[in-house]
Protein backbone atom coordinates (compact mmCIF):
# COMPACT_ATOMS: atom_id res chain seq x y z
CA UNK A 1 0.00 0.00 0.00
CA UNK A 2 1.88 3.37 -1.49
CA UNK A 3 -0.72 5.54 -0.52
CA UNK A 4 0.60 9.02 0.52
CA UNK A 5 -0.93 10.59 3.80
CA UNK A 6 -1.81 14.52 2.18
CA UNK A 7 -0.61 17.02 5.11
CA UNK A 8 -3.24 19.43 6.02
CA UNK A 9 -2.28 22.69 4.05
CA UNK A 10 -3.38 25.94 5.12
CA UNK A 11 -2.69 28.73 2.18
CA UNK A 12 -2.76 26.42 -0.75
CA UNK A 13 -4.88 23.60 -1.35
CA UNK A 14 -3.60 19.89 -2.90
CA UNK A 15 -5.77 17.46 -5.32
CA UNK A 16 -5.11 14.43 -7.27
CA UNK A 17 -7.13 13.90 -10.13
CA UNK A 18 -6.86 9.99 -10.72
CA UNK A 19 -8.94 10.29 -14.18
CA UNK A 20 -6.60 12.87 -15.82
CA UNK A 21 -3.40 11.42 -13.62
CA UNK A 22 -2.53 15.09 -12.84
CA UNK A 23 -1.96 16.53 -9.29
CA UNK A 24 -3.06 20.46 -9.09
CA UNK A 25 -1.11 22.63 -6.61
CA UNK A 26 -3.78 25.52 -5.99
CA UNK A 27 -2.15 29.11 -4.67
CA UNK A 28 -5.17 29.80 -1.73
CA UNK A 29 -4.98 33.37 -0.56
CA UNK A 30 -7.12 35.03 -2.64
CA UNK A 31 -7.90 38.29 -0.56
CA UNK A 32 -4.10 39.02 -0.95
CA UNK A 33 -4.33 38.25 -4.92
CA UNK A 34 -2.20 34.72 -4.05
CA UNK A 35 0.63 36.73 -2.39
CA UNK A 36 3.28 34.29 -1.24
CA UNK A 37 4.37 34.32 2.16
CA UNK A 38 7.34 31.76 3.55
CA UNK A 39 4.34 29.20 5.02
CA UNK A 40 2.85 29.28 1.56
CA UNK A 41 6.19 28.75 -0.41
CA UNK A 42 6.81 25.77 2.30
CA UNK A 43 3.28 24.41 1.68
CA UNK A 44 4.37 24.14 -2.26
CA UNK A 45 7.50 22.35 -1.41
CA UNK A 46 6.17 19.49 0.66
CA UNK A 47 3.05 19.18 -2.18
CA UNK A 48 5.38 19.29 -5.03
CA UNK A 49 7.29 16.31 -3.48
CA UNK A 50 4.41 14.51 -2.63
CA UNK A 51 2.81 15.06 -6.71
CA UNK A 52 6.81 14.07 -7.39
CA UNK A 53 6.98 10.72 -5.84
CA UNK A 54 3.40 9.63 -6.34
CA UNK A 55 3.34 7.04 -9.70
CA UNK A 56 -0.26 8.05 -9.81
CA UNK A 57 0.51 11.54 -11.50
CA UNK A 58 2.10 12.22 -14.69
CA UNK A 59 1.53 15.56 -14.69
CA UNK A 60 1.46 19.03 -12.41
CA UNK A 61 -0.30 22.00 -12.39
CA UNK A 62 0.25 25.07 -10.73
CA UNK A 63 -2.47 27.01 -10.21
CA UNK A 64 -4.99 29.51 -7.88
CA UNK A 65 -8.84 29.11 -6.89
CA UNK A 66 -9.89 32.44 -7.56
CA UNK A 67 -13.10 34.11 -5.48
CA UNK A 68 -15.57 35.87 -7.82
CA UNK A 69 -15.05 38.84 -4.93
CA UNK A 70 -11.84 39.37 -5.25
CA UNK A 71 -9.34 40.37 -7.97
CA UNK A 72 -8.70 37.48 -10.21
CA UNK A 73 -4.63 36.58 -10.03
CA UNK A 74 -2.36 33.32 -10.62
CA UNK A 75 0.07 35.46 -7.70
CA UNK A 76 1.29 38.67 -6.98
CA UNK A 77 4.64 37.85 -6.14
CA UNK A 78 6.34 38.01 -2.49
CA UNK A 79 3.85 39.21 0.47
CA UNK A 80 5.07 42.52 1.43
CA UNK A 81 3.97 42.55 4.73
CA UNK A 82 6.25 39.68 6.27
CA UNK A 83 8.93 40.93 4.20
CA UNK A 84 11.61 41.91 6.84
CA UNK A 85 14.37 44.45 7.05
CA UNK A 86 17.02 41.68 7.10
CA UNK A 87 17.01 40.30 3.84
CA UNK A 88 14.41 37.88 3.15
CA UNK A 89 10.73 36.91 3.90
CA UNK A 90 9.93 36.04 7.67
CA UNK A 91 6.89 34.87 8.82
CA UNK A 92 6.07 32.49 12.16
CA UNK A 93 7.38 29.13 10.11
CA UNK A 94 10.54 30.63 9.48
CA UNK A 95 13.79 30.98 12.03
CA UNK A 96 15.49 33.58 9.95
CA UNK A 97 14.52 35.73 6.94
CA UNK A 98 14.75 33.58 3.56
CA UNK A 99 13.95 33.75 0.05
CA UNK A 100 12.42 30.47 0.26
CA UNK A 101 10.93 30.72 -3.42
CA UNK A 102 14.38 30.39 -4.91
CA UNK A 103 14.38 26.42 -3.74
CA UNK A 104 10.84 26.22 -4.95
CA UNK A 105 11.94 27.15 -8.68
CA UNK A 106 15.16 24.87 -8.62
CA UNK A 107 12.59 22.28 -7.05
CA UNK A 108 10.27 22.77 -10.27
CA UNK A 109 13.32 22.60 -12.53
CA UNK A 110 14.61 19.66 -11.20
CA UNK A 111 10.98 17.70 -10.90
CA UNK A 112 11.32 14.82 -13.31
CA UNK A 113 7.47 15.34 -14.35
CA UNK A 114 5.80 18.28 -16.50
CA UNK A 115 4.43 21.32 -14.57
CA UNK A 116 2.14 23.40 -16.13
CA UNK A 117 1.12 26.53 -14.45
CA UNK A 118 -2.76 27.84 -15.31
CA UNK A 119 -2.63 31.23 -14.78
CA UNK A 120 -6.37 33.38 -14.12
CA UNK A 121 -5.78 37.23 -13.67
CA UNK A 122 -2.10 38.76 -12.13
CA UNK A 123 0.95 37.04 -12.66
CA UNK A 124 3.12 39.65 -11.15
CA UNK A 125 6.98 39.71 -9.47
CA UNK A 126 7.95 36.74 -7.87
CA UNK A 127 4.54 35.15 -9.08
CA UNK A 128 5.47 36.09 -12.71
CA UNK A 129 8.60 34.27 -12.61
CA UNK A 130 6.97 31.11 -10.95
CA UNK A 131 4.61 30.63 -14.34
CA UNK A 132 8.06 31.22 -16.53
CA UNK A 133 10.24 28.36 -14.45
CA UNK A 134 6.99 25.83 -15.06
CA UNK A 135 7.48 23.80 -17.75
CA UNK A 136 3.99 25.15 -20.29
CA UNK A 137 1.87 28.30 -19.03
CA UNK A 138 -1.55 28.11 -20.52
CA UNK A 139 -3.42 31.34 -19.57
CA UNK A 140 -7.28 33.24 -19.32
CA UNK A 141 -7.76 36.27 -21.66
CA UNK A 142 -7.94 38.39 -18.46
CA UNK A 143 -4.50 37.55 -17.10
CA UNK A 144 -1.71 40.58 -16.57
CA UNK A 145 1.53 39.58 -16.84
CA UNK A 146 4.64 41.44 -15.30
CA UNK A 147 7.40 42.24 -12.99
CA UNK A 148 7.28 45.06 -10.13
CA UNK A 149 10.80 44.79 -8.37
CA UNK A 150 12.64 48.05 -9.88
CA UNK A 151 9.40 49.97 -8.87
CA UNK A 152 9.39 48.58 -5.12
CA UNK A 153 12.70 47.61 -3.83
CA UNK A 154 13.76 44.14 -5.37
CA UNK A 155 14.87 42.57 -8.47
CA UNK A 156 15.31 38.03 -9.62
CA UNK A 157 18.77 38.25 -10.82
CA UNK A 158 18.56 34.10 -11.40
CA UNK A 159 16.06 32.68 -13.44
CA UNK A 160 13.44 36.09 -13.32
CA UNK A 161 16.36 37.56 -15.10
CA UNK A 162 17.49 34.53 -17.27
CA UNK A 163 15.53 32.24 -18.21
CA UNK A 164 13.11 35.27 -18.99
CA UNK A 165 15.51 36.28 -21.82
CA UNK A 166 15.58 32.76 -23.14
CA UNK A 167 12.24 33.14 -23.43
CA UNK A 168 11.78 36.54 -24.79
CA UNK A 169 15.09 37.78 -25.97
CA UNK A 170 17.02 39.85 -24.53
CA UNK A 171 15.92 43.17 -25.73
CA UNK A 172 12.34 42.24 -24.64
CA UNK A 173 13.60 41.17 -20.95
CA UNK A 174 15.27 44.35 -20.46
CA UNK A 175 12.06 46.13 -21.57
CA UNK A 176 9.93 44.06 -19.11
CA UNK A 177 12.45 44.27 -15.99
CA UNK A 178 13.61 48.36 -16.84
CA UNK A 179 9.80 49.65 -17.04
CA UNK A 180 8.08 47.54 -15.09
CA UNK A 181 5.45 47.29 -17.92
CA UNK A 182 2.42 45.35 -17.65
CA UNK A 183 1.22 42.86 -20.27
CA UNK A 184 -2.06 41.39 -21.24
CA UNK A 185 -2.13 37.72 -22.22
CA UNK A 186 -2.23 38.55 -26.19
CA UNK A 187 1.19 39.67 -25.69
CA UNK A 188 2.56 37.25 -23.67
CA UNK A 189 1.64 34.68 -26.16
CA UNK A 190 3.02 37.00 -28.51
CA UNK A 191 6.50 37.76 -26.40
CA UNK A 192 6.76 33.70 -25.95
CA UNK A 193 6.13 34.15 -22.33
CA UNK A 194 2.79 31.67 -22.48
CA UNK A 195 2.05 28.52 -24.81
CA UNK A 196 -1.70 29.65 -25.04
CA UNK A 197 -4.45 31.84 -23.49
CA UNK A 198 -8.19 30.94 -23.43
CA UNK A 199 -11.57 32.75 -22.56
CA UNK A 200 -11.98 32.39 -18.70
CA UNK A 201 -14.96 30.24 -18.97
CA UNK A 202 -13.10 27.31 -21.16
CA UNK A 203 -9.74 27.69 -19.63
CA UNK A 204 -10.78 24.58 -17.01
CA UNK A 205 -11.85 22.59 -20.20
CA UNK A 206 -8.50 23.61 -22.14
CA UNK A 207 -6.81 22.76 -19.50
CA UNK A 208 -7.55 19.05 -19.07
CA UNK A 209 -7.48 18.60 -22.97
CA UNK A 210 -3.70 19.32 -22.63
CA UNK A 211 -2.77 17.34 -19.33
CA UNK A 212 -4.50 14.52 -21.38
CA UNK A 213 -2.21 14.51 -24.28
CA UNK A 214 0.63 14.77 -22.05
CA UNK A 215 -0.13 11.62 -20.04
CA UNK A 216 -0.37 9.95 -23.22
CA UNK A 217 3.32 10.36 -23.55
CA UNK A 218 6.45 8.32 -22.52
CA UNK A 219 6.93 9.67 -18.91
CA UNK A 220 10.72 8.91 -19.20
CA UNK A 221 10.86 10.59 -22.91
CA UNK A 222 9.22 13.54 -21.11
CA UNK A 223 11.51 14.07 -18.50
CA UNK A 224 14.44 12.73 -20.33
CA UNK A 225 13.38 16.10 -22.56
CA UNK A 226 12.98 18.32 -19.45
CA UNK A 227 16.38 17.57 -18.16
CA UNK A 228 18.45 18.19 -21.75
CA UNK A 229 16.52 21.34 -22.42
CA UNK A 230 17.39 22.60 -18.49
CA UNK A 231 20.70 21.21 -19.07
CA UNK A 232 21.21 24.02 -22.14
CA UNK A 233 20.93 26.81 -19.28
CA UNK A 234 21.68 25.59 -16.27
CA UNK A 235 25.79 24.43 -16.37
CA UNK A 236 27.19 21.98 -14.51
CA UNK A 237 23.61 21.89 -12.15
CA UNK A 238 21.73 21.23 -15.32
CA UNK A 239 24.33 17.99 -16.96
CA UNK A 240 23.42 16.53 -13.45
CA UNK A 241 20.26 16.48 -13.32
CA UNK A 242 20.07 14.72 -16.83
CA UNK A 243 23.43 12.72 -15.34
CA UNK A 244 20.88 11.82 -12.58
CA UNK A 245 18.29 10.26 -15.50
CA UNK A 246 20.43 8.20 -16.80
CA UNK A 247 22.09 7.14 -13.65
CA UNK A 248 18.81 5.78 -13.00
CA UNK A 249 17.94 4.03 -16.00
CA UNK A 250 21.43 2.42 -15.67
CA UNK A 251 20.61 0.79 -12.33
CA UNK A 252 17.70 -0.41 -14.35
CA UNK A 253 19.98 -2.66 -16.76
CA UNK A 254 21.34 -6.12 -16.11
CA UNK A 255 24.92 -4.68 -16.16
CA UNK A 256 24.45 -2.02 -13.70
CA UNK A 257 23.08 -4.94 -11.39
CA UNK A 258 25.69 -7.10 -12.05
CA UNK A 259 28.39 -4.49 -10.90
CA UNK A 260 26.34 -4.51 -7.49
CA UNK A 261 25.45 -7.95 -7.00
CA UNK A 262 29.10 -8.60 -7.86
CA UNK A 263 30.30 -6.73 -5.02
CA UNK A 264 27.76 -8.07 -2.62
CA UNK A 265 29.10 -11.40 -3.45
CA UNK A 266 32.19 -11.00 -2.98
CA UNK A 267 33.31 -11.85 -6.62
CA UNK A 268 34.41 -10.25 -9.80
CA UNK A 269 31.95 -9.09 -11.72
CA UNK A 270 30.86 -10.47 -14.99
CA UNK A 271 29.89 -7.52 -17.61
CA UNK A 272 28.35 -8.17 -20.70
CA UNK A 273 27.70 -5.03 -22.55
CA UNK A 274 24.82 -4.44 -24.41
CA UNK A 275 26.03 -1.32 -26.35
O1 LIG B 1 11.25 40.02 -6.35
C1 LIG B 1 11.05 38.99 -5.52
C2 LIG B 1 12.12 38.17 -5.20
C3 LIG B 1 13.42 38.33 -5.77
C4 LIG B 1 14.45 37.50 -5.44
C5 LIG B 1 14.24 36.46 -4.55
C6 LIG B 1 13.00 36.26 -3.99
C7 LIG B 1 11.93 37.11 -4.32
C8 LIG B 1 10.68 36.91 -3.76
C9 LIG B 1 9.63 37.72 -4.11
C10 LIG B 1 9.81 38.79 -4.98
C11 LIG B 1 8.65 39.62 -5.36
O2 LIG B 1 7.60 39.08 -5.58
S1 LIG B 1 8.81 41.32 -5.45
C12 LIG B 1 7.24 41.78 -6.13
C13 LIG B 1 6.12 41.77 -5.10
N1 LIG B 1 4.83 42.02 -5.71
C14 LIG B 1 4.37 43.20 -6.13
O3 LIG B 1 5.07 44.20 -6.11
C15 LIG B 1 2.94 43.26 -6.62
C16 LIG B 1 2.13 44.00 -5.60
N2 LIG B 1 0.73 44.11 -6.02
C17 LIG B 1 0.30 45.01 -6.93
O4 LIG B 1 1.07 45.76 -7.51
C18 LIG B 1 -1.17 45.07 -7.15
O5 LIG B 1 -1.81 44.34 -6.11
C19 LIG B 1 -1.63 44.48 -8.49
C20 LIG B 1 -1.13 45.38 -9.64
C21 LIG B 1 -1.14 43.04 -8.72
C22 LIG B 1 -3.17 44.44 -8.54
O6 LIG B 1 -3.67 45.71 -8.22
P1 LIG B 1 -5.18 45.88 -7.74
O7 LIG B 1 -6.12 45.17 -8.65
O8 LIG B 1 -5.40 47.37 -7.54
O9 LIG B 1 -5.29 45.10 -6.34
P2 LIG B 1 -4.79 45.59 -4.91
O10 LIG B 1 -5.88 46.40 -4.28
O11 LIG B 1 -3.46 46.24 -4.99
O12 LIG B 1 -4.60 44.20 -4.17
C23 LIG B 1 -5.66 43.55 -3.47
C24 LIG B 1 -5.16 43.21 -2.08
O13 LIG B 1 -4.04 42.33 -2.21
C25 LIG B 1 -4.64 44.44 -1.35
O14 LIG B 1 -4.91 44.26 0.01
P3 LIG B 1 -6.03 45.15 0.75
O15 LIG B 1 -5.71 46.59 0.44
O16 LIG B 1 -7.30 44.71 0.09
O17 LIG B 1 -5.94 44.78 2.17
C26 LIG B 1 -3.14 44.36 -1.57
O18 LIG B 1 -2.40 45.01 -0.57
C27 LIG B 1 -2.93 42.86 -1.50
N3 LIG B 1 -1.69 42.49 -2.21
C28 LIG B 1 -1.49 42.42 -3.52
N4 LIG B 1 -0.22 42.08 -3.79
C29 LIG B 1 0.38 41.91 -2.59
C30 LIG B 1 -0.55 42.18 -1.58
N5 LIG B 1 -0.25 42.10 -0.29
C31 LIG B 1 1.02 41.75 0.04
N6 LIG B 1 1.98 41.50 -0.88
C32 LIG B 1 1.69 41.56 -2.20
N7 LIG B 1 2.65 41.26 -3.11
Amino acid sequence: NNQLSIPSFHDITYHISLDDQCARIAFDRPEVLHAFRPQTIREIQQALELATEDGRVGCIILASNNLSKYTPAFCAGGDQTVRSNDGGYQDGTETAPKLRVLDLQVQMRRCPKPIIAVVDGYAIGGGHILHMVADITIASDRSVFGQTGPRMGSFDAGYGSTHMARLIGQKRAREVWFLCNFYDAKEAKEMGLINAYYPTSELEGRVAQWVRRVIMNSPTAIACCKAALNADEDGGAGIMQMGGELTRMFYMSKESQEGRDAFLQKRAPQFRSKL
